[in-house]
Parts: structure tokens; sequence; C-alpha cells
């Protein structure tokens, strides 16, 4: 089938962008290091749901990859505006079986990318990587700020007994000492919380910005709620754009985030705060609809290493 990749030469996809292969995170002298994982801690009923998510996004980016060097309109530049400053270091082994040895392996690569000084992009899987990733970010001499950007605000305190899975991220990340604010953008609908829950939240101290806020009056006050000089870590959940534009969820909720307001809130945040680290979750190729979602995932993954490639 004709398609960009083959009119432009596109790469074949093993690396994200055909950005440089990182094969020894002990070693990685890089801006920013992507890395990717099928899961994390699954819930029985559903499994890793959102397995393949990193290697349909890699390969919705391959069309691009002989055009790195060229205009991206979205950041007014080239994605890289010097030399190419992000790494990908690939798939880390996880096994649906073995929900111990998923963090564990999460864990240990996202201290090693801070070891480096680089900032962790993970890219999933569900929703259950970013607890192990936001705990490597403890013992470090700093407090963080987390953006989430979400449908859901994710404050169960367990799913049928777990209680490290894809609905309690926020909370587990509420009861880490180096986790100082935290901000949620783009609740709407009905999910997994609670009244009690969001009041829980609220209690604890969480701002939060919905959806239909976002829609009537934009990100800025999602922005102003980022502490000047922050240290940032974006949790994103790709439920959070809108099923119109993202339909590779598992659960597809109208009343959704669009690129630009994602993208806008993800710059707005690097001009005043730093962000030291990303993660992209939820993308569910199976429910992708003729490669859409994964196309927009590729895009707006790529104007985030963009982002961080113009931070200080
Ligand atoms: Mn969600």
């Amino acid at each position: 089938m004709a398609s960009l990749g083959a009119m432009f030469g596109g790469g074949d996809g093993e690396t994200f962008l055909g950005l440089p292969r990182c094969r020894d995170l002990s070693r990685v002298q890089a801006g920013a290091v992507l890395i990717g994982a099928d899961g994390c801690t699954p819930y029985p009923s559903v499994g890793f749901y959102c397995a393949g998510g990193p290697r349909a996004i890699r390969a919705a980016g391959a069309a691009y990859a002989a055009n790195l060097g060229h205009m991206n309109f979205d950041l007014g530049g080239p994605v890289f505006p010097g030399r190419v400053t992000a790494v990908d270091a690939g798939d880390l082994p996880q096994d649906e079986a073995d929900p111990v040895g998923n963090r564990a392996r999460i864990f240990g690569a996202v201290s090693l990318i801070l070891d480096r000084g680089a900032v962790p992009v993970l890219i999933g899987g569900d929703d259950s990587l970013p607890i192990p990733m936001l705990e490597a970010y403890g013992a470090r001499g700093k407090t963080f700020t987390i953006l989430q950007i979400d449908a859901h605000i994710d404050w169960r305190d367990e799913v049928g007994g777990e209680r490290l899975g894809l609905s309690s991220t926020m909370r587990r990340a509420s009861e880490m000492g180096h986790i100082e604010r935290i901000v949620q953008v783009g609740s709407r609908g009905t999910g997994s919380a609670r009244v009690s829950d969001v009041q829980d939240a609220l209690d604890w101290g969480v701002s939060f910005v919905p959806a239909g806020e976002v829609a009537r009056s934009g990100v800025g006050r999602a922005v102003d709620l980022i502490p000047a000089g922050a240290e940032v870590i974006i949790c994103l959940d790709v439920d959070a754009l809108d099923p119109s534009v993202m339909p590779a969820v598992i659960g597809r909720t109208a009343g959704g985030l669009s690129y630009w307001q994602v993208l806008e809130l993800i710059a707005g945040v690097s001009e005043k705060a730093r962000i030291a680290g990303v993660d992209m979750v939820e993308f569910m190729p199976s429910r992708d609809v003729d490669g859409l979602g994964a196309g927009l995932a590729a895009q707006l993954l790529a104007a985030v290493l963009g982002v961080l490639a113009r931070q200080g």
C-alpha cells in the first residue's frame, strides 16, 4: 500500500523517528531517553491490554524518520533544533505473569536514566507503569510536581485487592514523600472514581482542571497551577484526548482534549518549569481505527521530544 514512509523513504520503525538506539542505560548520554513497556501491574480481568503500544507508536513515527530535520510547524522548527539529543532504548522485557519483575525493571531503568541526568520518556502500556517510574524519583533530594493529563483521576485505593494497578496511580503518587503537588487535567464522564475518592484527592491538595473547563476556557489555569521553576513529571494518559482523534483507548469518552490543548499545556509548562519526566500510557493498538490514534500519538510524542530538546 502507498504510504508516506514509502514516498519519503522512512525508516523501519526499529527506533522512534530513527533516533539513535541506546543499548546501555548505565552509560547513556542524552537529553531524553525513550523507553517502552507493554505493561506493568495488570488487572487479571484484562491483562496486558495495551501490549504492542510502543511498537505501534514507533511504526507510526517511521514515516517521518527521513524528514527529522525538516520544519515541524507544531514547534516552529525541526524536532531537534540542533543535534539530535534523544535516544530510544527500546522496550523492557515485560511479562504479564511477573508484575513484581515488571515494576523492578521500570524502577531500575528510570533510575539509571535519572542517574545520567537525562529525562525519561516512558511509553506504554497501561497506566500502572507510572507507579514504579514515580518511585524512582525518590531519595534524590528534590520534590516534584505531577501534571496528570487523563480522563480519569486514578485515586482508587485498590481494585479487586490490587493496589498498584492503573486506577490507583495518583493515589500511590500522593503517598510518595517526594511528590509535593499534583495537578490533574482532563477529567470527564464516569470512570473508576467514587465521590469519596475525589474528596480524598481534594483533601490531599490536588488541583483539578476538568475537561469541561478546558473546553470552555483553555489550558491557562492549568499552566498557572504549575509553580515557576518546579520540577514537573508529566503523566499523560492518551484517553485525555478526544476519542474522535484518539480512538485507541479502552474507554472512549466524548468531550476530551484536542491535540493543541495537550501540546499547549505541555509547552506552557516547559516555559515556566522544568519537565523532569514524561509518561504516555493507555494506547491500545487493537482499538485503533485505521492508524488514526497511532499517528496522533507519534505526532504528539515527537512534539514532546521537541519541547524537551528546547528546555534548558
Ligand atoms: Mn485514563
